[in-house]
């Protein structure tokens, strides 16, 4: 049987890199808590993304979910349904009710007519998903929530090192959220961030994500425990040396793939893998109807031989048995179709060639 290949492999720097770091922290015994590592990778962040403030998380999911606490959100929240559970998951954790609103067929991105659409008195603030790493229509989502009077708030677990013009896209908005998952182009093994716009806000994450404590008597408000371990900390300062090399290398491996997929009949290629200012952490591909076989076989086609895509993002989230209950009467039209579509081909710096030229040679075999 040939040798598994999945849809990503972390990256990781070389391990003699990290032991000079182990002996640091094993002499310091500072192990957590704002340690030296967590306020070396904040500032080098800072410098590298080109942002003015972070809050370093334990991961993705509960820096959403302070992030929503941060801001004071609650009633109605429009977001989307075509991404990873966590986007809403974090909203019904803070008893905040998901409105969801359909995607642009071609971005995959919240569709901003939509929001516009849904907005009622109980209305909030947009949750929105730079999915992929493809920026959302930030022009466009600025415009609405001023005029509704709306905070917005960027899951950009994907988009990491993502521009618009050479400027970061994680200053939109009140906030950011990335994700520094083994899956993701940065990883800390697990961990994530805020980008808060200011630093009165980024103080008030630094607050809630601390259980509450403002010193060592007084916890002023009811936070959790968000903090990022110092061992996390320093496998990404170690982690920030490779990862421009990395994108670059993904970048080659997105190029080959449209390359070797063009014209193929049935086979779509989305805007978000020719995006020059992007990070390439993702390499969906739709299968359309006039495809030879369904998506769902050519899935499992592919798994037969070891090659193991993913269908982010299906089932939609509004379709999960958690989500049945909600009484969601959205029309998702575009959300449905592209769900039904997608393929997630293995993207990662150090995927081979040859594998490439597989699994290109599988998917016209099927045309
Ligand atoms: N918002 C969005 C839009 C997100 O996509 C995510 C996470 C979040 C929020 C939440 O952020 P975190 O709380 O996770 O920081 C994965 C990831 O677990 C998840 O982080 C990610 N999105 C989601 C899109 O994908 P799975 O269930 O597909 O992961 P898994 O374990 O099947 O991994 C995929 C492949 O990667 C494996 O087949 C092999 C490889 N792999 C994975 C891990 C974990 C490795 O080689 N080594 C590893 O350690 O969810």
């Amino acid at each position: 049987m040939p040798k598994k290949i999945f849809v990503t492999q972390p990256n990781l720097p070389e391990i003699e890199e990290l032991i000079p770091l182990l002996r640091d922290i094993w002499e310091s015994k500072v192990l957590t808590n704002g340690g030296p590592y967590h306020q070396k990778l904040e500032k080098e962040l800072c410098s590298f993304l080109g942002i003015e403030n972070i809050s370093l998380f334990n991961n993705g999911t509960i820096a959403l979910i302070t992030a929503l606490k941060a801001l004071n959100i609650e009633n109605e929240v429009i977001t989307t349904p075509y991404s990873f559970v966590a986007t809403s998951n974090s909203l019904i954790w803070n008893n905040i009710k998901p409105v969801f609103v359909d995607i642009d067929p071609k971005t995959f991105n919240i569709d901003p007519k939509k929001i516009r659409a849904a907005i009622t008195p109980n209305t909030s603030a947009i949750l929105a998903v730079h999915c992929y790493g493809l920026p959302c229509n930030i022009a466009e989502i600025s415009e609405i929530a001023e005029k509704f009077n709306l905070k917005v708030i960027y899951d950009a677990a994907h988009a990491f090192d993502v521009t618009v013009n050479h400027k970061s896209i994680l200053n939109a908005g009140d906030l950011s959220v990335l994700s520094f998952h083994a899956t993701k182009v940065f990883n800390t093994f697990e961990g994530g961030a805020i980008i808060p716009n200011t630093l009165a806000l980024k103080n008030n994450i630094d607050n809630l994500k601390n259980f509450g404590f403002t010193g060592e008597t007084t916890v002023s408000q009811i936070g959790i425990n968000g903090k990022m371990s110092e061992l996390n900390a320093a496998i990404g300062t170690l982690q920030l040396l490779h990862v421009k090399k990395n994108i670059a290398s993904r970048k080659r491996v997105a190029a080959y793939y449209n390359d070797g997929l063009k014209k193929i009949n049935g086979i779509e290629i989305p805007v978000v893998n020719f995006y020059e200012e992007g990070n390439f952490s993702y390499y969906p591909i739709l299968i359309r109807s006039n495809y030879r076989i369904s998506r769902d076989n050519l899935y499992q086609n592919l798994k037969d031989e070891n090659i193991f895509c993913r269908r982010y993002f299906y089932p939609l989230i509004t379709d999960f048995e958690a989500y049945k209950n909600l009484g969601i009467t959205s029309d998702l039209v575009n959300s449905k179709k592209v769900s039904s579509e997608i393929l997630c081909l293995p993207i990662y710096p150090e995927l081979e060639t040859q594998a490439q030229d597989k699994i290109i040679s599988m998917i016209k075999s099927y045309a």
